[in-house]
């Protein structure tokens, strides 16, 4: 195996910047870059200098050292700290490379973590996600998975699913008319109670849990004058978007980043739409169109005091908007409101909350404080989906004697798509995909 060295801080200017080393050479090649001689003692902060080809001090700083195999890696890992200057940090790397050290590739600290068992594959898949999260209540679900919760509730699944099999391997040992009657009864309900519920209750979790790293983007679209870029910048706590009287104020769509319920939102004011002979004016409507048909969620808003602007488009909410131009118990509207629409007051913020949880609602929102842990990728779906298609079709054949050893056989997929989760078995042709998409250095 090569010893590796990256820059682990992002680039740009900081305080501290650290190169990370990892590998059977990494000992002796920060003996060499700091002219030190005596062995470094395993996890003690040593003040240094680091030395360049030509004997000159590069810098100093902190020289840490963890010893195989308790590091994170499993390796040997030497972490330097130095100052955080790009070009400095730039040196020190090519003169960790000139003592031998290979750089290293995306994600691949982590991938040696994984190889030498320091982390399941689910749990490096969590570093990602710490690394990746947008909001705090992301970053909270990726520290769970981090910590190894969701790999926990896997590998009891896959215990579950052991004697299950085993009970059936034990079976198969019988004549066929001896199997006890009652067996596949037992079989069923624990199959259900044991393992299909848990399996469809992080199933139905998936939703909101991807959707907290990946985000959402949301459209705001209407007439022009209705309060588009109002709502926006309400939403968003900025003034964002411009805001006038004159229809037509908004002819570009305007992108802000907030967050519902943890999740992360790309909010997009739009031109409203309406005739006009003016071009840019024109193609600001064509992009708003376009934009709302890509977004994850659309809001389309009509002003209470204009009923040309209510033809509900085909949008997710439907929002009344100047609602404080009513009277305190609703009355004074040109015309009565249809239900479908939710009375806001974009500028006086009234009914706003209300809107949010619609949208926190839509985007899947499961309640804090009930939202346990979650599936929070694709790849644990598209493997819990899987292993819920073995279990049941395992399960059509129970009751058949016949046909048991080939419910084993379904029960022993269902328990390898599980052990894919993490990292079990046959999975070197994910592990690139999954690392390429790590930082450099982690
Ligand atoms: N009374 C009232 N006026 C509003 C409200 N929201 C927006 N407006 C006004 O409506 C006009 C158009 O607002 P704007 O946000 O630019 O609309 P847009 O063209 O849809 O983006 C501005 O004069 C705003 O001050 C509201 O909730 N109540
Ligand atoms: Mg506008």
């Amino acid at each position: 195996m090569d010893t590796i060295a990256a820059i682990a801080t992002p680039s740009g200017r900081g305080g501290v910047g650290i190169i990370r080393i990892s590998g059977s050479a990494a000992h002796d090649l920060a003996q060499e870059l700091t002219g030190i001689s005596t062995p470094f003692a395993a996890r003690y902060a040593q003040l240094v200098s680091f030395f360049d080809a030509d004997g000159r001090v590069l810098d100093s700083g902190l020289l840490l050292y963890f010893s195989a195999p308790h590091s994170y890696t499993g390796e040997d890992v030497v972490e330097l700290q130095a100052h955080g200057s790009q070009v400095l940090l730039q040196a020190l790397l090519d003169r960790v490379l000139d003592l031998g050290a290979k750089l290293a590739e995306p994600g691949e600290f982590t991938r040696r973590a994984v190889d030498n068992g320091k982390l399941h594959l689910e749990q490096a898949e969590a570093v990602a996600a710490c690394i990746d999260a947008a909001t705090l209540r992301a970053a909270r679900q990726a520290q769970l998975h981090l910590q190894g919760e969701f790999g926990r509730q896997i590998s009891a699944l896959m215990d579950v699913l052991t004697g299950l099999v085993a009970h059936i391997e034990a079976c198969l040992d019988f004549p066929e008319e001896e199997v006890p009657p009652l067996l596949f009864d037992q079989l069923r309900s624990r199959l259900d109670d044991e393992l299909i519920k848990p399996i469809d209750t992080a199933l139905r979790s998936a939703d909101f849990g991807e959707r907290l790293f990946e985000g959402a983007s949301v459209a705001i679209i209407g007439a022009p004058n209705v309060g588009k870029s109002t709502l926006l910048n309400r939403l968003s706590g900025r003034e964002r978007a411009i805001v006038s009287p004159l229809p037509g104020t908004t002819r570009d769509v305007l992108e802000v980043d907030f967050e519902v319920s943890g999740i992360p939102v790309r909010l997009l004011d739009t031109a409203g739409v309406r005739e006009s002979d003016d071009v840019v004016e024109q193609e600001g409507v064509r992009r708003a169109q376009a934009a709302a048909q890509t977004a994850d969620l659309t809001i389309f808003i009509a002003d209470v005091a204009d009923v040309s602007t209510w033809q509900a488009a085909d949008a997710d909410i439907c929002v009344m908007n100047k609602c404080d131009l009513l009277a305190a118990d609703g009355s004074g509207g040109v015309q009565p409101i249809p239900d479908c629409f939710l009375r806001i007051s974009a500028d006086s913020g009234a009914g706003v909350d209300d809107l949010l949880a619609r949208m926190a609602a839509l985007l899947g929102e499961i309640p804090a404080g009930e939202e346990g842990l979650l599936v929070t990728s694709k790849r644990h779906r598209q493997q819990l989906l899987s292993t819920k298609e073995h279990l049941l079709r395992g399960r059509t054949m129970l009751g058949d004697a016949e046909k048991l050893d080939l419910a084993a056989l379904e029960w022993r997929q269902a328990w390898s798509s599980l052990g894919e989760i993490l990292g079990i078995g046959d999975v070197e042709h994910i592990l690139d995909r999954i690392f390429s998409e790590f930082c450099i250095g982690k």
